[in-house]
């Protein structure tokens, strides 16, 4: 938030986030809600970094024109959900040299033990298994740079980023407590509702845009996709509409994304289907997506019709955050001990 300076009323600097998606596939609603719709709402009071994490994705292969693709959609969908280019410093990872700069030197500052221990690694590596590569393992510490760099106050993530979130803390205490005050230690920013939806066929699992089609909503899925979709959302036998993320997930999770895209609370929404089916709840729900989807993918396309604008965005992107990104780099080089060029 903004802060006013309590003895002469003059607003002082604002806090600084920096939040990152991979261009691993379309986003899906589980990133909208959790993730991307959040850096909307705080890019008024903050001064924002988004980024959008090409370097991390290839953790997993990609196919070259596909990533290309998916990259430069991303950055349309960034500027679709209201993002003002201005006012908010929008890059891709890999334009920033920076990153893979840091992350080396932090890799000799973070254990085997600790990345060991993250369920996103043990997640992927079980979904990956001919491909567990080292960049996979060592995910976390890369993701500490790109937040470290900036001296990010706040990351406004889904929630199955808590772990990283707190090892990029650990880091940073880490490397602090031999050198000094190097990095700031950032707090997560995690929404009320909807921090972690569920994919849609196997609601104990979160919705996740590299999963089978129709187990998520890709925010770019046309009105017909999205009926199909949430008509053969997996629900549950017994026909009662409640909350119960443990005993019911599947409604539950429609019910959170219902609660999440209008902003009604969770026991209204609840009280509003007493008496009602499933088929109510899905047809309600799905006139919520696409009526929030529709003006997005309308702006989207035209975005992805003027390239140039796009590539405009994202060379001014990379020159400012290459920019505050050098300032901490080489705070870090020096202190560690190499010789200034
Ligand atoms: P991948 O499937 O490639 O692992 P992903 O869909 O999990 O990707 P990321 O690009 O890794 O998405 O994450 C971008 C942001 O979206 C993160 O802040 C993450 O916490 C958030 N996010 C991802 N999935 C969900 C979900 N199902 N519910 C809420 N937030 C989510
Ligand atoms: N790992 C993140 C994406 C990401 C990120 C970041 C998020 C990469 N770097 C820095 C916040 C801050 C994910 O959401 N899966």
């Amino acid at each position: 938030m903004n802060q006013q300076n309590q003895s002469n009323g003059t607003p002082d600097k604002k806090l600084r986030i920096l939040s990152g998606i991979q261009p691993s596939g379309t986003p899906t609603l589980g990133n909208y809600i959790g993730a991307m719709r959040n850096w909307k709402l705080l890019s008024n009071d903050y001064d924002c970094l988004y980024m959008i994490a090409d370097l991390h994705s290839i953790t997993v292969r990609q196919e070259p024109a596909k990533l290309r693709q998916q990259s430069t959609q991303l950055l349309a969908l960034l500027l679709a959900i209201g993002l003002d280019p201005e006012q908010n410093i929008l890059f891709f990872q890999s334009h920033v040299s920076q990153h893979t700069q840091l992350s080396w030197v932090l890799n000799c500052f973070t254990y085997m033990g600790e990345m060991s221990r993250m369920t996103q690694f043990k997640d992927k590596s079980a979904k990956h298994s001919d491909n567990i590569n080292c960049g996979l393992f060592t995910y976390p510490v890369l993701m500490a740079s790109d937040i470290l760099l900036y001296q990010a106050n706040l990351v406004p993530v889904g929630a199955d980023q808590t772990q990283h979130l707190e090892i990029c803390r650990d880091i940073a205490n880490r490397f602090n407590g031999i050198y000094g005050n190097v990095f700031t230690i950032p707090e997560g920013y995690f929404p009320k509702f909807g921090a972690k939806v569920m994919s849609l066929q196997d609601p104990v699992r979160k919705m996740s845009k590299s999963d089978p089609d129709d187990c998520f909503i890709s925010m770019l899925d046309n009105p017909d996709n999205v009926r199909r979709k949430i008509k053969r959302a997996v629900t549950d036998s017994d026909a009662a509409i409640a909350y119960d993320p443990e005993n019911k997930p599947g409604v539950s999770n429609l019910l959170t994304i219902q609660s999440s895209l209008t902003g009604e609370a969770m026991d209204a929404l609840v009280d509003s289907y007493a008496g009602k089916g499933y088929g109510v709840l899905k047809s309600n729900l799905t006139d919520v997506i696409i009526e929030t989807l529709s003006p997005i993918q309308d702006k989207f396309n035209q975005y992805m019709n003027d390239k140039s604008y796009l590539e405009t965005v994202w060379r001014s992107g990379a020159e400012h955050a290459s920019r505050l990104a050098e300032r901490t780099l080489s705070k870090v080089m020096k202190k560690v001990g190499f010789v200034s060029k």
